[in-house]
């Protein structure tokens, strides 16, 4: 093939991404609960090892480009939008009138807002460190990120501390440091108290989001379970009010199976707000989009939240690769993760209903019959058989992954 120049690029970008075919409207794919975070689209391709790669975008452009995709709500961080010198101040006001004009023109709405206390130079040793004016100042963060979540009309509230940690060990109390983490969202949440009474509106839901590692070496709640437990530690003055975030890859990245660490949360009625991209089991947070990488162990997710009633929102927290142009963010990345999902979603209700899978989980839950409980030999005969079902419900489902149960045949 001839060089490719570099005007003719695009044009056949597109045409490829035709040829794939399979793409939802923007008004099917409005009926589900995805929000778009300003941080992922506006993000230029950089890291500790990497020069950004793309130009950056503003909330008005992504705005009006989510809302062409079809992406219904947006999320954001007080700094993507706020320059840290305005926070608080006029300014911020004023910021927060054009976002919400920029959303009202465009038919979206504000799902969650967040706040960054990982990046910024006052945050190196977390936003509960020693040092009483850090944390003072930490806490008027979540307080004024809570006010501008109201302001927009957020129903959520997003706490990553990802950088509640150490690097050397010993500096550090862990107790004191999660008591002082604790004090923080209780600010918030009393701040949100006050601030719901006085506007007539619900209190905001606090979800916490773990990740094992990154940027700390060693992280205090390095994973939902602990968050789980902090949550019910005492520490908190609300714990109804705070529930979590989970990210998928972020559960992966420890090694754990993401659909357990979400069927905890559901036990724990705690699941609340869902981050949702891909990446590899032990390794960094790579924010792969969904699917791309563990479209199997995605499906199995969904089938978990589809028959567990999740109603809460679906958060495109990837992160656009680097080898994508700010034109293919919008053309091919965000559009191609929500019919992922969308795709995935369906076969999860393909698979909800499936006959095969719903008889052979009937019969294994009806058992085989053995008279005696306590005869545990007759108890393994009378199952034996049975058993079997499990493997074939796994092969049932690699049949719905590739269309095999709609007639998808290779050779016969
Ligand atoms: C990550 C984190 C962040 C958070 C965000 C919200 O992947 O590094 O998930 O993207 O979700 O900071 O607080
Ligand atoms: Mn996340
Ligand atoms: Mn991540």
């Amino acid at each position: 093939m001839n060089p490719i120049p570099a005007n003719r690029q695009q044009e056949l970008v597109a045409r490829l991404l035709a040829a794939c075919g399979g793409s939802y409207s923007p008004e099917s794919r409005r009926k589900y609960f995805i929000s778009g975070p300003q941080w992922a689209a506006a993000y230029e391709g950089q890291a500790l090892f990497h020069a950004p790669t793309r130009e950056a975008a503003g909330f008005e452009e992504v705005i009006r480009k989510y809302a062409e995709i079809g992406i219904p709500y947006w999320a954001t961080h007080d700094t993507d939008v706020i320059p840290t010198a305005s926070l608080g101040k006029e300014e911020q006001w004023a910021i927060c009138e054009r976002i919400a004009k920029a959303l009202a023109d465009n038919g979206l709405k504000c799902s969650m807002v967040t706040t960054e206390s990982f990046h910024h130079a006052v945050f190196a040793a977390s936003p509960a460190a020693e040092s009483p004016e850090i944390r003072d100042y930490a806490a008027w963060r979540l307080k004024n990120t809570v006010k501008i979540g109201h302001e927009l009309g957020a129903q959520f509230a997003v706490y990553w501390p990802g950088s509640l940690g150490y690097q050397v060990q010993g500096a550090i109390d862990e107790t004191q440091t999660l008591r002082w983490y604790a004090d923080g969202l209780n600010a918030a949440c009393e701040m949100d108290i006050e601030v719901a009474k006085h506007r007539g509106r619900p209190t905001l839901k606090h979800c916490l989001e773990a990740k094992p590692f990154e940027p700390q070496a060693e992280i205090l709640l390095p994973t939902s379970d602990a968050m789980l437990a902090f949550i019910h530690s005492g520490l908190l003055k609300h714990p109804e009010m705070v529930g979590l975030n989970p990210e998928y890859l972020h559960e992966l990245m420890w090694g754990g199976a993401p659909r357990a660490a979400l069927a905890r949360a559901l036990l724990a009625g705690k699941l609340w707000h869902f981050d949702i991209n891909d990446g590899y089991r032990l390794k960094h947070d790579v924010d792969i989009a969904i699917g791309l990488v563990n479209p199997l162990d995605w499906l199995n997710v969904l089938v978990l939240l589809r028959s567990h009633g999740y109603n809460g929102p679906f958060n495109l927290d990837y992160k656009p690769p680097r080898t994508t142009s700010k034109w293919g963010v919008f053309t091919v990345s965000f559009p191609t993760a929500v019919d992922r999902f969308i795709t995935l979603w369906e076969m999860a209700g393909d698979l909800i209903s499936d006959p095969v899978i719903g008889e052979a989980v009937e019969a294994l839950k009806a058992g085989g019959g053995a008279a005696d409980a306590l005869d545990v030999d007759a108890v393994v005969a009378a199952n034996r058989e049975l058993l079997t079902l499990h493997e074939l419900i796994a092969h049932r489902i690699f049949q719905v992954l590739i269309g095999q149960h709609r007639g998808r045949t290779y050779a016969l």
